[in-house]
């Protein structure tokens, strides 16, 4: 696969930091387009204190010259301002402070037991660090990078949020395009914005309750040529490909493209698109209630996948526990957090079918530079269309 990544970084520490390999050179890129994608993440009405200290940007290490990628290896870092309210509890050498309080009491729902175990840490720091959705900062800075690339195949990406708890108001607008334009104008990501306060009034409610809450976002694609991933191997397919970029990000516990789970309750023609010819479009499709694949393959539809996200796990009326010191039952340990973030998440998923669609047009396309990765893309067009 073209593209790799790697992102490192603890929520509390330094700095995040990502290496990203695979982008061709001849892109125009700029820490500015990123920076944009960085403050999209960081909105969204119910957040915690912390997004009231960062204001995140990327500052480029190496694989972009003049304001265009190098081919080689590009890397970023994005700073934590918070850092400097940790740099005792956090340090990277030295003993432990005498104030310092390990987190011992594990939080249901959290990586912080499964996570202390499987690395022998009796102080669950070590490892929430790390689990945190901080990291997915990293992701975003990724996956502006490689919307940045799709841009220049008419591939563009977008998301909304379809609910949050059990507020789930109807959804007017058909155009994919349309709802993340409106969404970009609500707090909440709804691609309805006069339902902000109705979605306000539910957060509050649940944070006065010592709550947290879930919601469900969809992420799309339009403009994807028909021909990416492939049907001939588990793990060229691109819906799996699809899948489990989104299952890995923080708090995902679920996955469906098009109708999902509803075309189970459903009969073959009610499900299966049909397909049309004309001379100007070539082979299309009359809906495109699967999603944008077929046997693994796009079809040329617009890719539409929904990811259900659960209640972050830090209550501030918190569930039963155990204290890992004396093993008595305990209430599980607080920390500062949010009451909501699936409107980050849904920026988050945008960047990861960024990633995983970037990867799959550069593994159908070959080459180094954009120059001629885009001369293979317009003979390929031909192609399609010529079909
Ligand atoms: C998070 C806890 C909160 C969130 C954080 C994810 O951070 P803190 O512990 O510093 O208050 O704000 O999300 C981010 C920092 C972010 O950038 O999205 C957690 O435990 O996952």
């Amino acid at each position: 696969m073209p593209i790799r990544f790697l992102t490192a970084g603890e929520s509390h520490g330094k700095a995040l930091v990502c290496i990203l390999e695979g982008i061709p050179a001849n892109l125009e890129l700029s820490s500015e387009y990123i920076n944009r994608e960085l403050q999209r993440r960081q909105r969204g009405y119910g957040r915690g204190g912390r997004m009231k200290i960062e204001s995140d940007r990327v500052e480029f290490l190496s694989g972009v010259r003049f304001g265009k990628t190098l081919g080689s290896p590009i890397s970023m870092v994005i700073w934590n301002r918070d850092w400097e309210n940790w740099q005792e509890k956090m340090a990277y050498e030295g003993e432990p402070p005498e104030s310092l309080v390990p987190f011992v009491r594990p939080r249901p729902g959290h990586a912080d037991l499964a996570g202390g175990i499987k690395y022998n840490q009796k102080d669950l720091r070590n490892i929430l660090e790390r689990a945190s959705a901080r990291e997915t900062a990293s992701r975003v800075a990724v996956g502006a990078v490689c919307k940045r690339l799709l841009e220049e195949f008419g591939i563009r990406i977008g998301s909304y949020v379809v609910s949050i708890g059990r507020l789930k108001p109807e959804i007017r607008e058909e155009d994919l395009l349309k709802r993340h334009e409106l969404a970009e104008l609500s707090e909440l990501r709804f691609p309805d914005p006069s339902k902000d306060q109705d979605f306000r009034a539910v957060i509050d409610e649940a944070k006065e309750r010592g709550e947290s809450l879930g919601g469900i976002f969809e992420v799309f694609a339009v403009g994807v040529p028909p021909g990416l991933g492939s049907h001939i191997q588990w793990d060229k397919r691109i819906d799996g490909r699809i899948a489990q970029a989104m299952m890995s990000i923080q708090a995902i516990k679920g996955v469906e493209m098009g109708l999902g789970f509803e075309s189970g309750r459903l009969y073959g023609s009610e499900v299966h698109d049909e397909i049309g010819w004309s001379e100007e479009l070539g082979y299309f499709r009359y809906s495109n209630r699967l999603g944008g694949t077929e046997g693994g393959i796009t079809n040329g539809m617009p890719i539409l996948v929904r990811c259900v996200m659960k209640p972050i796990p830090t209550l501030t009326k918190p569930l039963r526990s155990v204290d890992l010191r004396t093993r008595e039952e305990v209430r599980a340990g607080k920390e500062r957090s949010d009451v909501v973030a699936v409107p980050a998440a849904s920026v988050v998923g945008e960047a990861m079918l960024a990633i995983v669609l970037a990867d799959a047009l550069l593994e159908k396309l070959g080459g180094d530079f954009m120059e001629e990765i885009k001369e293979r893309f317009e003979r390929y067009l031909q192609h399609v269309k010529s079909f």
